[in-house]
């Protein structure tokens, strides 16, 4: 069935990542695809210096309004990196006022990764991303990103009774299944933890020797277009992890492409997996 799919998170102008993978990795699995974009920044903030940033928190309602007397439904909704704390409770509402009675919410609390917090965010944003992270069907958070909802220290390596706790954690906000990714035991390895339904389990792979930005935002992306196409959480969990690693290995061909992920060449092979 043909489904509408929408995706709130920034426009950074250049960097491969947020709207730009969203949309068109939402759109080769098959769905229409509707964007809010949160704020707009002429590159996103990791790596680059001087970026411009316009925060669109301020037009959301009217959106919100129109859209609402428009009688638009959406079949899902997945919000990533979002532009402030007050703009969390816009998006709660835009949520709840646009959902069908059926709608799968995905949320990526995209706020942070290596132990730290993106440039410009606080523990207020952190404390509001919990509320949003309380309404949602799925979660797509990192280990940090988990450790940051759930105020468990951020650790690099860890056991299964850790993996657990944060997973437990991220119930207890509310979240109904959890994706937690980068989860690797041993050396060489990396995987995703899945959730769904209170019953656990891991896929495991490879971990590549180089790591790209923006994998995250393509990660989750691949999630949503797999899980609108009736997909299982695991198996979709299993086929945006797959895809994550072809983009990774297609970046480690080029020179010197540090900001993104080339996600583009292999879009086929997306498109192939969720048929
Ligand atoms: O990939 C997450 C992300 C999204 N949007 C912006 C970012 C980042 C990560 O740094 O800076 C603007």
């Amino acid at each position: 069935m043909y489904k509408k799919v929408l995706t709130i998170q920034d426009i950074s102008c250049i960097g491969q990542c947020s709207l730009t993978v969203a949309l068109p990795i939402i759109s080769a699995c098959g769905h229409e695809t509707a964007v809010l974009p949160s704020a707009v920044l002429s590159t996103h903030t990791a790596g680059f210096s001087g970026y411009t940033f316009r925060d669109l928190t301020d037009d959301m309602p009217d959106v919100c309004n129109h859209w609402i007397k428009e009688k638009i439904k959406f079949s899902a909704i997945y919000t990533g990196y979002l532009g402030s704390t007050k703009q969390i409770d816009y998006v709660k509402d835009i949520i709840e006022s646009t959902k069908e009675k059926d709608a799968k919410i995905i949320v990526d609390p995209a706020m942070a990764d290596n132990g730290k917090l993106y440039p410009g965010f606080d523990q207020n944003f952190v404390n509001a991303m919990k509320k949003l992270v309380g309404i949602s069907d799925y979660v797509v958070p990192n280990v940090t990103e988990a450790c940051m909802l759930t105020g468990v220290e951020y650790k690099t390596e860890y056991t299964k009774e850790y993996v657990d706790e944060l997973v437990q954690k991220l119930l207890s906000l509310g979240a109904k299944n959890v994706i937690l990714t980068g989860i690797g035991y041993i050396d060489g390895k990396t995987g995703v933890v899945v959730v769904e339904d209170g019953k656990y389990s891991y896929y495991e792979h490879d971990k590549e020797s180089n790591s790209c930005h923006g994998t995250g935002d393509i990660y989750a992306s691949a999630f949503v277009g797999a899980l609108t196409c009736g997909k299982s959480a695991y198996e979709s969990a299993k086929i945006a992890a797959d895809y994550t690693v072809l983009c990774i290995k297609e970046t480690a061909k080029l020179d010197n492409h540090w900001y993104g992920a080339a996600f583009e060449p292999v879009l086929g092979e997306l498109i192939k997996m969720v048929k």
